[in-house]
């Protein structure tokens, strides 16, 4: 409605919102006085509108001012504290674009307010005495950004990469012969294992570097194309030029040619080119933490989804990548990854005990397990949910980063971190090696949870927020670079913040402010969506590659009568196409959800049958606090709805190629898979299921909500909307009944969406691409970054260790006695 409105964005709100409330004082002064009228509190953006509403009789005036730009500001206040006689509203106009007022409801002035201020009126509601203390602890990472360029349009958010070549364009092309010093400072730093790549010292003038790279392109012009670089490399090395330039005469021309344009005049398609070339990234080292990371067994066990997939995948893809770009480089070196958990030794049946283990289907990457120790230098034996592991991280850090140095010979050049856990490592370790940094966040639990931040205290014991989200603001502060999934990861849409930008300004009262915490405009944050293995999950329709074998299995797993360990419920009526789902058993998964609206909907049973695969059937057998929980839902709802014959629930499949051609099944029933998240961060089963050619419903809140365009390549649903969900869900069986064709029309839509979006192989060159360029980057404004870095090394110091102390470290239980024993 008022959304429509234009607005520019010089238009500030203190500035405009006074003359508008002028203008319907009378009807304003009623719809404050229906704000303050319960007292403090805090509203969200529906209760304002619901408020604005009930205070206006008039239908006319009404609809005018709810379509005016009052009604536009009110629609977008995310929130407003009510704190008499004022209310202090955070509006957010567009995507990043954060602006707070004050209004006085009895005279209706208004006065733009900081961050800061309107925070200490939120945390009033909720420890006053913290809120009007002057010393209240206050962080403002943005006050050391002083010459860090930011972006400036939503629509660009996500686009670091190309705005930091732009930024250094213009930079770099101001007086070359000095302004170009730190671009030759950083060629001459290049090396493998110090032997220098691409220049040598005696190049020690822009000037000079011009004249080599004139010299080395008109003779290698002279070459045949293909001549290999071995043959010329003497003279090169005449000019001062190394290896590192390319494999043939016309690679290194092409290389060549791309810096003398950089230097000559840069412009951000060659600055961009470039740094895709360069030599610098042969070692990185992942993080990932918590576990169970394995390569089999491991799905579907709390805490281990679609992190373990990503990061094997991505390996995957990187490894093969490097490949490509060493050989094009024209260099000898093997490239090597490694991917840094835990050790767990009460492994499980797993692997997740073994201290090295090769990537399947790589040459050259790893899974280095590191044990967690125990306060008195043993090893931790048991499995420690990602909630509770924050005082094993310090320790961890120190271990692993001695593991790494060992095996890899040296530092990496590249570290990626995955969730808080990995990325708090990754951050003390570049902070300690100096090596580039980038950080993935899968998941911020902040965003999960609302209101977890003012209401930390209530869910700390539980969840230990107060550690969690200090160490996420440390890990995104850290971080040279941060790669995300989708943009609303970064900002949301317009009409809802996203992941990132929920950590710009926000409070936990009693323990830390932060005025700014992390800007989405900060040209750190980069989209590099990730895909799904297409070896593994291809079309039902490509008949010849089916897994033919594994279907008397997936026949036994879909449709046998009996109730095992392995499943409750069977299918009565095997005519009917299957809807299906898979998720981890966590609450947020909302996999219950889906059940219940199953249940609830008659015409839904009637037309298909529900699989569900998500975690243990038995309570007893598990030890996270919310699988139990859901445990029990499940079991009470298929008593209370008596899904019994039209409800399948599998336990959690660990096998992914089998998985793949269970998707496949399912489409074969012409079927459906559905999300039902209540938030999803991306939502790799929908790009699995997509893959596979099975239509899919998908949660509208997160990644889900970009990955499908609503009506096309698949369906979006409201998890907060459970009636409306089943009923969509219904509507488009009885339309897939009525005409066949749609079900193939959605289905082959879905597979043009990944073709074009989703792939590994686009995604790795995107972050190799960040890796060189953002190592240059940080290299620039050196004394500012030193400078952050220090404040960031005393709130670490100050802060995350001492609450890390306070999270109690698990029962540490002695090795147990092998089985029979
Ligand atoms: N998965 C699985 N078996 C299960 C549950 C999940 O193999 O019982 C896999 C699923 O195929 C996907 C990943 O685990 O590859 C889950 O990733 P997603 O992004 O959907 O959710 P996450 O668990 O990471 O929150
Ligand atoms: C974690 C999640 O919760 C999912 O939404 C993502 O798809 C997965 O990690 C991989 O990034």
């Amino acid at each position: 409605m008022a959304s429509k409105l234009s607005f520019k964005r010089t238009d500030s709100i203190a500035e405009s919102m006074p003359d508008a409330l002028r203008q319907s004082r009378y009807q304003m002064k009623r719809c404050f006085q229906r704000y303050v009228s319960k007292g403090k509190r805090l509203l969200k953006n529906q209760q304002l509108i619901e408020e604005l509403e009930k205070s206006l009789d008039d239908k006319v005036e009404k609809e005018k001012l709810v379509e005016g730009f009052l009604g536009y500001i009110i629609c977008s206040t995310q929130e407003a504290v009510v704190l008499p006689p004022y209310v202090a509203f955070a509006v957010r106009m567009n995507p990043g674009i954060w602006e707070y007022v004050k209004v006085h409801s009895d005279d209706l002035s208004v006065e733009g307010i900081t961050p800061s201020e309107y925070l200490k009126f939120k945390e009033t509601l909720y420890d006053e005495n913290w809120a009007k203390d002057d010393n209240s602890l206050e962080i403002d990472f943005g006050a050391l950004d002083l010459s860090t360029p930011h972006l400036t349009l939503p629509s660009s958010i996500g686009n670091g990469l190309q705005f930091v070549s732009k930024f250094m364009s213009s930079k770099l092309g101001d007086k070359p012969e000095t302004s170009m010093k730190p671009l030759l400072d950083y060629l001459l730093s290049l090396n493998y294992r110090g032997e220098k790549l691409m220049v040598n010292d005696t190049i020690d003038t822009v000037n000079k570097l011009q004249t080599a790279l004139l010299l080395a392109e008109v003779f290698v012009s002279g070459l045949p194309r293909y001549t290999p670089f071995p043959k010329f490399e003497q003279r090169f090395q005449e000019w001062g030029l190394e290896k590192g330039w390319g494999d043939t005469a016309e690679r290194c021309k092409d290389t060549l040619n791309c810096l003398s344009e950089v230097l000559q005049a840069p412009d951000p398609i060659n600055m961009e080119k470039f740094f895709s070339r360069v030599p610098s990234i042969f070692n990185i080292v992942v993080f990932s933490i918590h576990g169970y990371f394995g390569q089999e067994k491991v799905l579907g066990l709390p805490d281990t989804g679609g992190q373990v997939v990503y990061i094997l995948d991505q390996v995957r893809a990187l490894e093969e990548e490097l490949l490509q770009r060493i050989k094009q480089q024209g260099l000898n070196v093997t490239p090597k990854i490694l991917v840094l958990t835990r050790l767990i030794p009460d492994a499980k049946g797993t692997k997740c005990n073994v201290e090295l283990e090769p990537v399947e289907n790589t040459k050259h990457s790893n899974i280095l397990r590191v044990p967690f120790k125990t306060e008195d230098g043993k090893d931790l034996r048991q499995w420690v949910s990602r909630f509770d592991i924050y005082p094993y991280l310090e320790r961890y850090a120190q271990d692993s980063c001695a593991k790494i140095l060992d095996i890899l010979e040296g530092k990496p050049d590249l570290i990626i971190g995955n969730y808080t856990d990995g990325n708090l490592v990754a951050s003390l370790m570049s902070s300690k090696l100096g090596v580039t940094q980038g950080t993935i966040a899968h998941a911020l639990e902040k965003t999960k949870y609302e209101d977890s931040d003012v209401k930390w205290r209530d869910l700390d014991q539980k969840y230990h927020f107060s550690c969690q989200f200090t160490a996420d603001m440390i890990a995104m502060n850290t971080s040279d670079f941060i790669i995300t999934s989708t943009y609303q990861e970064i900002a949301g849409s317009k009409e809802k913040p996203g992941q990132y930008e929920h950590h710009y300004a926000f409070t936990m009262p009693g323990l830390c402010r932060y005025a700014t915490g992390i800007n989405v405009f900060d040209p750190k944050f980069n989209i590099a969506a990730p895909g799904a293995d297409q070896s593994i999950y291809f079309p039902f329709t490509q008949k010849q590659k089916r897994l033919t074998d594994l279907h008397p299995q997936i026949e036994e797993l879909l449709y046998s009568k009996q109730d095992t360990g392995e499943h409750i419920g069977y299918l009565a009526d095997r005519n009917k196409p299957i809807i299906f789902s898979m998720a981890r058993l966590d609450k947020v998964k909302n996999i219950t959800g889906l059940v219940e609206w199953y249940g609830q909907n008659k015409k839904l049973r009637d037309l298909v049958n529900l699989v569900v695969v998500a975690g243990l059937l038995d309570a007893s057998q598990s030890k996270d606090r919310e699988e139990i929980e859901e445990i029990n839902k499940m079991h009470n709802l298929i008593d209370k709805y008596q899904l019994k014959g039209q409800i399948r629930w599998i336990k959690a499949q660990t096998d992914r190629v089998r998985n793949g051609e269970l998707y496949r099944c399912i489409a074969d029933t012409k079927g459906a898979f559905v999300q039902p998240a209540l938030y999803e961060a991306f939502g790799l089963t929908v790009i699995e299921a997509m893959n596979c050619g099975l239509t899919t419903f998908a949660t509208n809140q997160g990644g889900p909500a970009e990955i499908i365009v609503d009506g096309v390549s698949g369906f979006h649903i409201n998890p907060m909307n459970g009636r409306e969900t089943s009923n969509k869900i219904a509507d488009f069986f009885q339309k897939c009944k009525e005409d066949p064709s749609y079900w193939n029309k959605v289905s082959t839509a879905g597979l043009q969406r990944i073709y074009e979006c989703y792939t590994w192989k686009i995604y790795a060159t995107k972050v190799l691409n960040m890796g060189s360029t953002y190592g240059f980057w940080k290299t620039l404004n050196k004394e500012e970054r030193v400078a952050k870095q220090r404040y960031l090394q005393m709130f670490y110091n100050l802060q995350f260790r001492n609450l890390a102390k306070t999270v109690p470290r698990v029962y540490e239980r002695p090795p147990q006695a092998p089985a029979g024993a």
